[in-house]
């Protein structure tokens, strides 16, 4: 047999077994009425991979989001496949894993996914200003803004090692918190409004060890308070 035969059946082999593959699965996908289970996907970033520089470079963002992100999301999914979770929301996963020691790896996993999409909406490069009733409240409970700024940048350079800084509602009263490594304010009674993250990996290609610059930086300009305002009300 010459070389373009052999290629010839070879081509029309592996059509043929493509359609039959294709035939049978279609049929068995109308036989089985079982949903399908979709899995946890990489939500768009919300502006350019360089709107945010020079605070947070499109350098960052293609670690940051590119691959520390998509790691989140890869694990999960791995993690979860053929387990009751694997048809659960997100918010669901976290909430069902928070606590668990035999859980931790679903746990960090899914709440890493959850809090840089929060982180991510809660960046914004066109500069902002909170509602009028958001404003009402960060007085009240800050005394102000630069009050708030105040207390969020210590929450942010107070988090021992990796983490989070948030402003949350909580109980009726606005509030500063920090979690550490994975932990989010959505498994408790806290709602958040906004996050920072403070992992080295947020900062250091852009600030190395000066994690207070790229805090200032951010809530001087980066903060998205449309976010915020809406998550107040919502
Ligand atoms: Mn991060």
């Amino acid at each position: 047999m010459n070389e373009a035969r052999r290629s010839f059946l070879a081509t029309v082999g592996a059509t043929t077994v493509a359609a039959l593959a294709s035939d049978t699965l279609a049929q068995t996908t109308m036989a089985t009425p079982e949903r399908k289970v979709m899995p946890i996907e990489l939500p768009k970033l919300p502006f350019e991979d360089n709107a945010l520089a020079p605070a947070i470079s499109s350098n960052t963002i293609s670690f940051h989001y590119g691959k520390h992100h998509r790691a989140y999301v890869d694990n999960l999914n791995k993690a979860i496949a053929g387990t009751d979770l694997a048809d659960k929301p997100l918010v669901e996963i976290v909430r069902a894993t928070a606590g668990k020691a035999d859980k931790t790896a679903i746990f960090n996993n899914s709440a890493q996914v959850w809090n840089h999409t929060f982180y991510w909406n809660s960046l914004s490069p066109i500069l902002m200003t909170p509602s009028k009733d958001l404003a009402d409240r960060i007085e009240k409970d800050f005394g102000g803004m630069a009050k708030f700024k105040e207390q969020f940048a210590a929450a942010a350079m107070g988090q021992f090692g990796s983490g989070w800084a948030w402003l949350v509602a909580d109980g009726g009263v606005l509030k500063v918190t920090k979690t550490p490594n994975a932990e989010t304010p959505i498994t408790t009674a806290a709602k958040p409004l906004i996050t920072l993250d403070v992992w080295e990996h947020a900062y250091y290609l852009d600030h190395q060890n000066k994690r207070a610059e790229y805090v200032a930086a951010v809530l001087d300009k980066l903060i998205n308070w449309e976010f915020a305002s809406r998550n107040l009300v919502e």
